[in-house]
Protein backbone atom coordinates (compact mmCIF):
# COMPACT_ATOMS: atom_id res chain seq x y z
CA UNK A 1 0.00 0.00 0.00
CA UNK A 2 1.09 3.21 -0.53
CA UNK A 3 0.33 6.52 1.33
CA UNK A 4 0.63 9.69 0.39
CA UNK A 5 -0.53 13.57 2.30
CA UNK A 6 -3.93 14.44 1.08
CA UNK A 7 -2.18 17.80 0.32
CA UNK A 8 0.36 16.49 -2.24
CA UNK A 9 2.23 18.84 -5.28
CA UNK A 10 4.30 16.44 -7.55
CA UNK A 11 6.42 19.09 -8.16
CA UNK A 12 7.27 19.66 -4.72
CA UNK A 13 8.23 16.02 -4.54
CA UNK A 14 10.45 15.65 -7.17
CA UNK A 15 12.22 18.88 -7.45
CA UNK A 16 11.92 20.38 -3.77
CA UNK A 17 12.85 17.07 -2.34
CA UNK A 18 15.75 17.09 -4.00
CA UNK A 19 16.62 20.67 -3.64
CA UNK A 20 15.76 19.92 0.49
CA UNK A 21 18.07 16.74 0.46
CA UNK A 22 21.15 18.85 -0.41
CA UNK A 23 20.52 17.23 -4.15
CA UNK A 24 20.57 21.28 -5.23
CA UNK A 25 23.86 21.16 -7.14
CA UNK A 26 23.49 17.54 -8.77
CA UNK A 27 22.89 17.59 -12.52
CA UNK A 28 19.02 16.52 -13.23
CA UNK A 29 18.83 17.34 -17.07
CA UNK A 30 21.32 16.86 -19.33
CA UNK A 31 19.92 18.25 -22.95
CA UNK A 32 21.34 18.53 -26.39
CA UNK A 33 22.16 22.49 -25.35
CA UNK A 34 22.44 23.00 -21.75
CA UNK A 35 22.80 20.92 -18.67
CA UNK A 36 20.39 21.82 -15.95
CA UNK A 37 21.06 21.04 -12.08
CA UNK A 38 17.88 20.46 -9.44
CA UNK A 39 18.29 23.69 -8.13
CA UNK A 40 18.64 25.68 -11.89
CA UNK A 41 15.88 23.23 -13.24
CA UNK A 42 13.32 24.51 -10.05
CA UNK A 43 14.04 28.33 -10.16
CA UNK A 44 13.26 27.90 -13.89
CA UNK A 45 9.97 25.91 -13.24
CA UNK A 46 8.94 28.48 -10.81
CA UNK A 47 9.40 31.64 -13.18
CA UNK A 48 7.56 29.53 -15.40
CA UNK A 49 4.66 28.74 -12.93
CA UNK A 50 4.78 32.93 -12.53
CA UNK A 51 3.82 33.18 -16.03
CA UNK A 52 1.21 31.15 -16.43
CA UNK A 53 -0.30 32.52 -12.97
CA UNK A 54 0.53 36.24 -13.00
CA UNK A 55 0.71 36.80 -16.68
CA UNK A 56 -0.98 34.64 -18.48
CA UNK A 57 -3.82 34.48 -15.43
CA UNK A 58 -3.90 30.72 -15.07
CA UNK A 59 -6.13 29.24 -12.48
CA UNK A 60 -5.77 25.86 -10.65
CA UNK A 61 -7.53 23.22 -12.86
CA UNK A 62 -7.05 24.75 -16.57
CA UNK A 63 -5.48 22.74 -18.89
CA UNK A 64 -2.32 23.94 -20.50
CA UNK A 65 -0.60 22.28 -23.79
CA UNK A 66 3.21 21.72 -24.19
CA UNK A 67 4.44 21.03 -27.85
CA UNK A 68 8.11 19.89 -27.87
CA UNK A 69 11.13 17.53 -28.79
CA UNK A 70 12.98 16.25 -25.12
CA UNK A 71 14.58 19.20 -23.85
CA UNK A 72 15.28 20.97 -20.73
CA UNK A 73 12.48 23.74 -21.45
CA UNK A 74 10.13 20.65 -22.28
CA UNK A 75 10.81 19.32 -18.34
CA UNK A 76 10.74 22.85 -16.79
CA UNK A 77 7.45 23.89 -18.46
CA UNK A 78 5.74 20.40 -16.98
CA UNK A 79 7.13 21.56 -13.24
CA UNK A 80 6.12 24.96 -14.02
CA UNK A 81 2.68 23.84 -15.04
CA UNK A 82 2.20 21.73 -11.94
CA UNK A 83 3.75 24.22 -9.57
CA UNK A 84 0.73 26.50 -10.73
CA UNK A 85 -1.70 23.85 -10.19
CA UNK A 86 -2.53 23.90 -14.25
CA UNK A 87 -2.92 20.07 -15.83
CA UNK A 88 -0.23 18.85 -18.03
CA UNK A 89 -1.93 18.28 -21.64
CA UNK A 90 1.77 17.13 -23.60
CA UNK A 91 1.60 16.19 -27.37
CA UNK A 92 4.24 14.44 -29.59
CA UNK A 93 6.12 17.12 -31.74
CA UNK A 94 4.90 14.51 -34.83
CA UNK A 95 1.16 15.37 -34.39
CA UNK A 96 -0.13 17.65 -36.91
CA UNK A 97 -3.28 19.92 -37.30
CA UNK A 98 -5.69 17.63 -37.32
CA UNK A 99 -4.41 16.16 -33.96
CA UNK A 100 -3.72 19.44 -32.54
CA UNK A 101 -7.28 20.06 -33.32
CA UNK A 102 -8.74 17.17 -31.74
CA UNK A 103 -6.50 17.38 -29.00
CA UNK A 104 -7.30 21.41 -27.69
CA UNK A 105 -11.08 20.51 -27.76
CA UNK A 106 -11.07 17.56 -26.08
CA UNK A 107 -9.05 18.57 -23.48
CA UNK A 108 -10.61 22.18 -23.33
CA UNK A 109 -7.32 23.61 -23.56
CA UNK A 110 -6.63 27.27 -22.62
CA UNK A 111 -3.10 28.00 -22.30
CA UNK A 112 0.16 26.49 -24.42
CA UNK A 113 3.66 26.42 -23.77
CA UNK A 114 5.54 25.47 -27.34
CA UNK A 115 9.15 25.26 -28.50
CA UNK A 116 9.38 28.32 -31.17
CA UNK A 117 10.71 25.81 -34.19
CA UNK A 118 7.38 23.52 -33.74
CA UNK A 119 4.80 26.68 -33.37
CA UNK A 120 3.32 27.10 -36.88
CA UNK A 121 1.06 24.27 -36.63
CA UNK A 122 0.04 24.56 -33.30
CA UNK A 123 -1.00 28.42 -33.84
CA UNK A 124 -3.12 26.99 -37.21
CA UNK A 125 -4.65 24.30 -35.12
CA UNK A 126 -6.18 26.88 -32.52
CA UNK A 127 -7.94 29.48 -34.88
CA UNK A 128 -10.77 27.65 -34.67
CA UNK A 129 -10.53 25.85 -31.34
CA UNK A 130 -13.69 26.13 -29.13
CA UNK A 131 -11.55 28.26 -26.56
CA UNK A 132 -9.38 31.13 -26.83
CA UNK A 133 -5.60 30.11 -26.54
CA UNK A 134 -3.20 31.93 -24.63
CA UNK A 135 -0.19 30.75 -26.63
CA UNK A 136 3.73 31.15 -25.73
CA UNK A 137 6.87 30.34 -27.21
CA UNK A 138 10.11 29.65 -26.03
CA UNK A 139 13.53 29.26 -27.87
CA UNK A 140 12.80 32.79 -29.72
CA UNK A 141 12.78 34.55 -26.87
CA UNK A 142 9.32 35.24 -25.06
CA UNK A 143 8.82 32.56 -22.27
CA UNK A 144 12.90 33.24 -21.74
CA UNK A 145 11.75 37.18 -21.42
CA UNK A 146 8.72 36.71 -19.30
CA UNK A 147 10.57 34.31 -16.97
CA UNK A 148 13.19 36.71 -16.49
CA UNK A 149 10.40 39.19 -14.81
CA UNK A 150 9.99 36.50 -12.12
CA UNK A 151 11.58 35.48 -9.01
CA UNK A 152 12.71 32.45 -8.90
CA UNK A 153 11.94 30.88 -5.59
CA UNK A 154 8.01 30.78 -5.29
CA UNK A 155 6.21 27.86 -3.55
CA UNK A 156 4.33 25.72 -5.40
CA UNK A 157 0.36 25.94 -5.24
CA UNK A 158 -1.44 23.62 -2.34
CA UNK A 159 -2.88 20.69 -4.84
CA UNK A 160 -4.71 17.84 -3.52
CA UNK A 161 -3.06 14.42 -3.86
CA UNK A 162 -6.43 13.67 -6.28
CA UNK A 163 -6.06 16.79 -8.78
CA UNK A 164 -5.47 15.99 -11.72
CA UNK A 165 -2.50 17.11 -13.18
CA UNK A 166 -2.04 15.56 -16.42
CA UNK A 167 -3.64 14.64 -19.47
CA UNK A 168 -2.32 11.56 -21.19
CA UNK A 169 -3.70 10.67 -24.83
CA UNK A 170 -3.60 7.12 -25.81
CA UNK A 171 -1.84 6.64 -29.57
CA UNK A 172 -5.18 5.52 -30.92
CA UNK A 173 -3.52 2.60 -33.02
CA UNK A 174 -7.45 1.81 -34.34
CA UNK A 175 -9.76 5.01 -33.24
CA UNK A 176 -9.66 8.15 -32.11
CA UNK A 177 -7.01 8.56 -29.13
CA UNK A 178 -8.61 8.48 -25.38
CA UNK A 179 -7.84 11.18 -23.34
CA UNK A 180 -6.48 9.39 -19.26
CA UNK A 181 -6.53 11.54 -16.64
CA UNK A 182 -3.87 11.25 -14.01
CA UNK A 183 -3.28 13.08 -9.87
CA UNK A 184 -0.14 14.28 -8.81
CA UNK A 185 -0.17 11.15 -6.48
CA UNK A 186 -0.45 8.81 -9.69
CA UNK A 187 3.04 10.27 -11.07
CA UNK A 188 4.47 9.22 -7.68
CA UNK A 189 3.14 5.77 -7.64
CA UNK A 190 4.79 4.78 -10.91
CA UNK A 191 8.17 5.52 -9.31
CA UNK A 192 6.97 3.87 -6.34
CA UNK A 193 6.04 0.62 -7.69
CA UNK A 194 7.47 -0.45 -10.95
CA UNK A 195 10.83 1.81 -10.90
CA UNK A 196 11.63 1.12 -7.10
CA UNK A 197 11.11 -2.19 -7.45
CA UNK A 198 11.96 -3.08 -10.62
CA UNK A 199 14.90 -0.75 -11.50
CA UNK A 200 15.72 0.23 -8.11
CA UNK A 201 17.76 3.49 -8.96
CA UNK A 202 19.85 5.75 -7.27
CA UNK A 203 21.09 9.05 -7.15
CA UNK A 204 24.11 8.01 -9.28
CA UNK A 205 22.15 6.78 -11.91
CA UNK A 206 21.71 8.24 -15.62
CA UNK A 207 18.71 7.59 -17.66
CA UNK A 208 18.60 8.08 -21.11
CA UNK A 209 15.64 7.29 -23.67
CA UNK A 210 13.86 7.34 -27.06
CA UNK A 211 10.06 7.96 -26.08
CA UNK A 212 8.91 11.35 -26.02
CA UNK A 213 7.35 12.93 -23.19
CA UNK A 214 4.31 13.10 -24.25
CA UNK A 215 4.06 9.34 -24.44
CA UNK A 216 3.62 8.44 -20.89
CA UNK A 217 7.11 5.73 -21.35
CA UNK A 218 9.09 8.67 -21.81
CA UNK A 219 7.89 10.97 -18.65
CA UNK A 220 8.57 8.04 -16.51
CA UNK A 221 12.02 6.72 -17.84
CA UNK A 222 13.11 10.65 -18.60
CA UNK A 223 11.57 12.15 -15.45
CA UNK A 224 9.46 10.63 -13.20
CA UNK A 225 11.91 7.93 -12.09
CA UNK A 226 15.49 9.82 -12.50
CA UNK A 227 13.75 12.62 -10.36
CA UNK A 228 11.81 10.98 -7.84
CA UNK A 229 15.50 9.55 -6.26
CA UNK A 230 17.60 12.94 -7.70
CA UNK A 231 19.63 11.17 -10.26
CA UNK A 232 20.06 12.51 -14.25
CA UNK A 233 18.39 12.66 -17.04
CA UNK A 234 20.13 12.77 -20.24
CA UNK A 235 17.26 14.24 -22.75
CA UNK A 236 18.04 13.79 -26.86
CA UNK A 237 16.10 15.52 -29.44
CA UNK A 238 16.41 12.79 -32.21
CA UNK A 239 16.61 9.59 -30.55
CA UNK A 240 17.36 6.69 -33.03
CA UNK A 241 18.91 3.38 -32.04
CA UNK A 242 22.55 4.95 -33.00
CA UNK A 243 21.63 8.02 -31.25
CA UNK A 244 20.85 6.04 -28.01
CA UNK A 245 24.26 4.23 -28.13
CA UNK A 246 25.94 7.16 -29.02
CA UNK A 247 24.53 8.91 -25.48
CA UNK A 248 25.10 5.70 -23.38
CA UNK A 249 28.36 5.79 -24.47
CA UNK A 250 29.12 9.92 -24.07
CA UNK A 251 27.17 9.83 -21.09
CA UNK A 252 27.79 6.70 -19.11
CA UNK A 253 24.08 5.98 -18.86
CA UNK A 254 22.60 3.22 -16.39
CA UNK A 255 19.30 2.91 -17.85
CA UNK A 256 18.26 2.79 -21.26
CA UNK A 257 14.29 2.60 -22.38
CA UNK A 258 13.28 2.02 -25.86
CA UNK A 259 10.93 -0.26 -27.63
CA UNK A 260 11.82 -3.76 -29.00
CA UNK A 261 12.26 -2.40 -32.52
CA UNK A 262 15.05 -0.07 -31.44
CA UNK A 263 16.70 -2.85 -29.01
CA UNK A 264 16.72 -5.22 -31.75
CA UNK A 265 19.18 -2.78 -33.93
CA UNK A 266 21.07 -0.98 -31.43
CA UNK A 267 22.11 -4.95 -30.76
CA UNK A 268 23.15 -5.52 -34.35
CA UNK A 269 25.34 -2.08 -33.53
CA UNK A 270 26.48 -2.63 -30.28
CA UNK A 271 29.94 -3.88 -31.00
CA UNK A 272 31.06 -0.61 -31.61
CA UNK A 273 30.20 1.14 -28.54
CA UNK A 274 31.57 1.43 -25.01
CA UNK A 275 28.48 0.29 -22.86
CA UNK A 276 29.34 -0.79 -19.97
CA UNK A 277 28.20 1.64 -17.71
CA UNK A 278 24.73 -0.12 -18.43
CA UNK A 279 22.74 -1.66 -15.88
CA UNK A 280 19.06 -1.62 -16.67
CA UNK A 281 17.34 -2.04 -20.09
CA UNK A 282 13.76 -1.61 -20.13
CA UNK A 283 11.45 -2.46 -23.28
CA UNK A 284 8.02 -1.60 -23.57
CA UNK A 285 5.65 -0.72 -25.83
CA UNK A 286 5.01 -3.47 -27.79
CA UNK A 287 5.98 -7.24 -27.10
CA UNK A 288 9.16 -8.46 -27.02
CA UNK A 289 10.35 -10.95 -28.85
CA UNK A 290 13.03 -13.69 -27.33
CA UNK A 291 15.28 -13.23 -30.23
CA UNK A 292 15.58 -9.64 -29.83
CA UNK A 293 16.17 -10.49 -26.21
CA UNK A 294 18.46 -13.10 -27.14
CA UNK A 295 20.42 -10.61 -29.75
CA UNK A 296 21.16 -8.05 -27.06
CA UNK A 297 22.02 -10.47 -24.43
CA UNK A 298 24.82 -12.39 -26.85
CA UNK A 299 25.82 -8.29 -28.05
CA UNK A 300 26.22 -7.16 -24.20
CA UNK A 301 25.65 -9.74 -21.65
CA UNK A 302 22.70 -7.97 -20.52
CA UNK A 303 19.47 -8.95 -20.37
CA UNK A 304 16.53 -6.47 -21.46
CA UNK A 305 13.82 -5.72 -18.90
CA UNK A 306 10.46 -6.43 -21.06
CA UNK A 307 7.02 -4.27 -19.48
CA UNK A 308 3.66 -4.05 -20.35
CA UNK A 309 2.87 -0.20 -19.55
CA UNK A 310 -0.81 1.60 -21.12
CA UNK A 311 -1.14 5.18 -21.09
CA UNK A 312 -4.15 4.60 -19.15
CA UNK A 313 -2.22 2.94 -16.39
CA UNK A 314 0.46 5.99 -17.20
CA UNK A 315 3.50 3.34 -16.76
CA UNK A 316 4.63 -0.05 -16.36
CA UNK A 317 2.35 -2.61 -14.47
CA UNK A 318 3.79 -6.56 -15.39
CA UNK A 319 7.26 -7.11 -15.75
CA UNK A 320 10.16 -8.75 -13.78
CA UNK A 321 13.07 -7.65 -11.93
CA UNK A 322 16.72 -8.67 -13.71
CA UNK A 323 17.10 -11.64 -11.82
CA UNK A 324 13.71 -13.07 -12.53
CA UNK A 325 13.59 -12.78 -15.74
CA UNK A 326 12.08 -15.13 -18.05
CA UNK A 327 12.72 -14.74 -21.93
CA UNK A 328 9.87 -14.49 -23.86
CA UNK A 329 7.61 -13.55 -20.77
CA UNK A 330 6.28 -10.16 -20.05
CA UNK A 331 6.97 -11.09 -16.06
CA UNK A 332 4.60 -10.72 -12.98
CA UNK A 333 2.61 -7.87 -11.55
CA UNK A 334 4.45 -4.93 -9.97
CA UNK A 335 3.95 -5.22 -6.72
CA UNK A 336 1.21 -2.55 -6.00
CA UNK A 337 -0.63 -4.01 -8.73
CA UNK A 338 -2.79 -7.13 -9.79
CA UNK A 339 -3.52 -8.42 -12.68
CA UNK A 340 -5.87 -11.40 -14.32
CA UNK A 341 -6.28 -13.00 -17.36
CA UNK A 342 -10.68 -12.82 -18.16
CA UNK A 343 -11.98 -15.76 -20.03
CA UNK A 344 -14.86 -14.41 -22.18
CA UNK A 345 -17.76 -14.88 -19.29
CA UNK A 346 -15.64 -11.80 -17.79
CA UNK A 347 -14.48 -14.48 -14.87
CA UNK A 348 -10.89 -15.21 -14.18
CA UNK A 349 -9.37 -18.15 -17.24
CA UNK A 350 -7.87 -21.25 -15.82
CA UNK A 351 -4.38 -20.65 -15.79
CA UNK A 352 -2.16 -21.80 -19.51
CA UNK A 353 -6.15 -20.45 -21.21
CA UNK A 354 -5.29 -17.70 -23.30
CA UNK A 355 -7.66 -14.60 -22.32
CA UNK A 356 -8.23 -10.66 -21.85
CA UNK A 357 -5.94 -8.85 -19.62
CA UNK A 358 -7.16 -6.79 -16.76
CA UNK A 359 -5.34 -4.83 -14.56
CA UNK A 360 -5.71 -2.92 -11.61
CA UNK A 361 -3.59 -0.85 -9.54
CA UNK A 362 -2.73 2.64 -7.39
CA UNK A 363 -2.92 4.22 -11.52
CA UNK A 364 -5.86 4.15 -14.17
CA UNK A 365 -9.44 3.66 -14.97
CA UNK A 366 -9.86 7.53 -15.63
CA UNK A 367 -10.65 8.61 -19.31
CA UNK A 368 -11.60 11.72 -19.74
CA UNK A 369 -15.28 12.39 -21.29
CA UNK A 370 -15.35 9.06 -23.45
CA UNK A 371 -18.53 6.78 -23.62
CA UNK A 372 -15.74 4.00 -23.97
CA UNK A 373 -15.15 4.19 -20.03
CA UNK A 374 -17.89 1.40 -19.27
CA UNK A 375 -16.26 -0.85 -21.78
CA UNK A 376 -12.74 -0.10 -20.66
CA UNK A 377 -13.37 -0.54 -17.03
CA UNK A 378 -14.82 -2.80 -15.30
CA UNK A 379 -15.31 -3.03 -10.86
CA UNK A 380 -12.03 -1.10 -10.93
CA UNK A 381 -10.12 -3.09 -13.04
CA UNK A 382 -8.73 -1.76 -16.69
CA UNK A 383 -9.79 -4.11 -19.13
CA UNK A 384 -6.16 -3.83 -21.93
CA UNK A 385 -7.25 -4.90 -25.45
CA UNK A 386 -4.37 -7.52 -24.95
CA UNK A 387 -4.37 -11.01 -24.66
CA UNK A 388 -3.07 -13.04 -22.35
CA UNK A 389 -2.25 -16.54 -20.65
CA UNK A 390 -0.66 -16.48 -17.18
CA UNK A 391 1.29 -19.70 -16.78
CA UNK A 392 0.83 -22.00 -13.72
CA UNK A 393 4.05 -20.01 -11.55
CA UNK A 394 2.60 -16.73 -12.33
CA UNK A 395 4.60 -15.42 -15.23
CA UNK A 396 2.42 -13.33 -18.25
CA UNK A 397 2.53 -14.00 -21.91
CA UNK A 398 1.71 -12.24 -24.55
CA UNK A 399 -0.03 -13.49 -26.97
CA UNK A 400 -1.63 -11.05 -29.23
CA UNK A 401 -3.60 -7.42 -29.27
CA UNK A 402 -7.00 -9.22 -28.65
CA UNK A 403 -8.37 -7.87 -32.39
CA UNK A 404 -4.90 -9.40 -33.59
CA UNK A 405 -5.54 -12.57 -33.48
CA UNK A 406 -5.51 -14.52 -36.51
CA UNK A 407 -8.07 -17.92 -36.91
CA UNK A 408 -7.61 -19.99 -39.97
CA UNK A 409 -9.04 -22.97 -40.56
CA UNK A 410 -10.55 -23.09 -36.77
CA UNK A 411 -6.75 -22.53 -35.60
CA UNK A 412 -5.80 -19.39 -32.90
CA UNK A 413 -2.69 -18.23 -34.32
CA UNK A 414 -0.81 -15.37 -32.33
CA UNK A 415 0.75 -12.63 -35.03
CA UNK A 416 3.45 -11.83 -32.28
CA UNK A 417 4.50 -15.26 -32.36
CA UNK A 418 4.96 -16.36 -35.88
CA UNK A 419 6.78 -12.51 -36.17
CA UNK A 420 9.22 -13.76 -33.77
CA UNK A 421 9.93 -17.15 -35.32
CA UNK A 422 10.53 -15.49 -38.72
CA UNK A 423 12.70 -12.81 -36.98
CA UNK A 424 15.31 -15.28 -35.99
CA UNK A 425 15.90 -15.74 -39.74
CA UNK A 426 18.88 -14.11 -41.06
CA UNK A 427 17.13 -12.65 -44.10
CA UNK A 428 14.35 -10.72 -42.21
CA UNK A 429 15.00 -6.74 -40.82
CA UNK A 430 11.56 -6.18 -39.67
CA UNK A 431 8.37 -8.21 -40.57
CA UNK A 432 4.44 -8.11 -39.07
CA UNK A 433 2.42 -10.88 -39.53
CA UNK A 434 -1.80 -10.50 -39.85
CA UNK A 435 -4.49 -12.34 -40.97
CA UNK A 436 -5.46 -12.50 -44.52
CA UNK A 437 -9.10 -13.26 -45.47
CA UNK A 438 -9.70 -16.38 -47.42
CA UNK A 439 -12.76 -18.30 -48.44
CA UNK A 440 -11.53 -21.53 -47.95
CA UNK A 441 -10.02 -21.18 -44.34
CA UNK A 442 -11.38 -18.10 -43.62
CA UNK A 443 -8.13 -16.46 -42.93
CA UNK A 444 -4.50 -17.59 -43.56
CA UNK A 445 -1.12 -15.95 -42.03
CA UNK A 446 0.18 -13.62 -43.93
CA UNK A 447 3.54 -12.31 -43.17
CA UNK A 448 4.84 -8.12 -44.52
CA UNK A 449 8.63 -9.31 -44.10
CA UNK A 450 11.46 -6.22 -44.63
CA UNK A 451 14.45 -8.18 -46.12
CA UNK A 452 17.94 -7.00 -45.33
CA UNK A 453 19.51 -5.23 -48.05
CA UNK A 454 21.98 -7.43 -49.34
CA UNK A 455 19.14 -10.57 -50.04
CA UNK A 456 17.09 -10.69 -53.06
CA UNK A 457 13.43 -11.16 -52.39
CA UNK A 458 11.58 -14.01 -54.14
CA UNK A 459 10.06 -17.23 -54.17
CA UNK A 460 13.28 -19.10 -53.35
CA UNK A 461 13.40 -16.45 -50.24
CA UNK A 462 9.64 -17.06 -49.50
CA UNK A 463 10.27 -20.73 -49.28
CA UNK A 464 12.93 -20.48 -46.86
CA UNK A 465 10.92 -18.46 -44.90
CA UNK A 466 8.17 -20.89 -44.78
CA UNK A 467 9.98 -23.93 -43.70
CA UNK A 468 11.96 -22.23 -41.27
CA UNK A 469 8.89 -21.08 -39.63
CA UNK A 470 7.92 -24.45 -39.67
CA UNK A 471 10.49 -25.75 -37.78
CA UNK A 472 10.63 -23.57 -35.09
CA UNK A 473 6.44 -23.24 -34.44
CA UNK A 474 4.11 -25.57 -34.39
CA UNK A 475 3.77 -26.26 -38.20
CA UNK A 476 0.06 -25.14 -38.97
CA UNK A 477 1.05 -21.96 -38.12
CA UNK A 478 3.76 -20.61 -40.92
CA UNK A 479 2.87 -17.78 -43.18
CA UNK A 480 0.61 -19.16 -46.33
CA UNK A 481 1.32 -15.47 -47.73
CA UNK A 482 4.28 -13.63 -47.63
CA UNK A 483 5.13 -10.22 -49.61
CA UNK A 484 8.36 -8.24 -49.12
CA UNK A 485 7.97 -4.52 -48.73
CA UNK A 486 10.67 -1.39 -47.83
CA UNK A 487 9.27 -0.62 -44.48
CA UNK A 488 6.37 -1.41 -42.15
CA UNK A 489 3.73 1.15 -40.87
CA UNK A 490 4.15 2.29 -37.59
CA UNK A 491 2.07 4.48 -34.89
CA UNK A 492 4.38 8.06 -33.79
CA UNK A 493 4.67 5.83 -30.44
CA UNK A 494 6.60 3.19 -32.68
CA UNK A 495 3.84 0.63 -32.38
CA UNK A 496 3.18 -1.50 -35.77
CA UNK A 497 -0.20 -0.49 -36.97
CA UNK A 498 -1.41 -4.08 -37.55
CA UNK A 499 -4.49 -3.04 -38.85
CA UNK A 500 -3.07 -0.70 -41.67
CA UNK A 501 -1.19 -4.30 -42.46
CA UNK A 502 -4.76 -6.20 -42.58
CA UNK A 503 -5.92 -3.45 -44.68
CA UNK A 504 -3.34 -4.00 -47.11
CA UNK A 505 -4.22 -7.42 -46.79
CA UNK A 506 -7.82 -7.33 -47.53
CA UNK A 507 -7.04 -5.12 -50.44
CA UNK A 508 -4.74 -7.90 -51.91
CA UNK A 509 -6.95 -10.97 -50.95
CA UNK A 510 -9.87 -9.02 -53.64
CA UNK A 511 -7.53 -8.30 -56.37
C1 LIG B 1 1.02 -2.67 -25.89
C2 LIG B 1 2.81 -4.16 -24.98
C3 LIG B 1 3.26 -6.42 -25.21
C4 LIG B 1 -0.20 -3.35 -25.33
C5 LIG B 1 3.36 2.33 -22.52
C6 LIG B 1 5.21 1.60 -21.13
O1 LIG B 1 2.82 1.35 -24.62
C7 LIG B 1 2.47 2.09 -23.71
O2 LIG B 1 1.24 2.70 -23.70
P1 LIG B 1 0.17 2.80 -24.89
O3 LIG B 1 -1.05 3.37 -24.30
O4 LIG B 1 -0.09 1.30 -25.38
C8 LIG B 1 -0.52 0.27 -24.51
C9 LIG B 1 -0.56 -1.05 -25.27
O5 LIG B 1 0.73 -1.28 -25.89
N1 LIG B 1 2.21 -2.95 -25.09
C10 LIG B 1 2.92 -2.09 -24.34
N2 LIG B 1 3.98 -2.70 -23.77
C11 LIG B 1 3.93 -4.02 -24.15
N3 LIG B 1 2.48 -5.36 -25.50
N4 LIG B 1 4.36 -6.35 -24.42
C12 LIG B 1 4.75 -5.17 -23.88
N5 LIG B 1 5.84 -5.09 -23.10
O6 LIG B 1 -1.06 -3.65 -26.40
C13 LIG B 1 -0.80 -2.28 -24.43
O7 LIG B 1 -2.17 -2.47 -24.19
O8 LIG B 1 0.77 3.51 -26.06
C14 LIG B 1 4.38 1.42 -22.24
C15 LIG B 1 5.03 2.68 -20.30
C16 LIG B 1 4.03 3.59 -20.56
C17 LIG B 1 3.19 3.41 -21.68
N6 LIG B 1 2.22 4.34 -21.90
Amino acid sequence: ELHYPARLNAAAALLDAQVAAGRGGHPAVVSDFETLTYAELRGRAAQIAAVLVRDLGLVPGNRVLLRSANTAWMVAAHFGVWMAGGIVVATMPLLRVKELRQVLRKARVSHALCDARLAGELRFAATDAPDPLRLVLWGDGELEGLCARHAADSAPCDTAADDVCLIGFTSGTTSEPKGTMHFHRDLLAVCDTYARHVLRPEPSDVFVGSPPLAFTFGLGGSVLFPFRVGATSVLLERASPEDLLRAIERHRATVCFTAPTAWREMAAKAGGFDLSSLRNCVSAGEALPAPVFEAWRAATGLKLLDGIGATEMLHIFIAAPEEAVLPGSTGIPVPGFRARVLGPDGKEAPRGTPGRLAVQGPTGCRYLADPRQADYVQGGWNITGDTYVQDAEGYFWYQARSDDMIVSAGYNIAGPEVEAALMTHPAVLECGVVGAPDAERGQIVKAYVVPRADVPPGAALVRSLQDHVKAAIAPYKYPRAVEFVEALPRTQTGKLRRAALREMAAAGARR
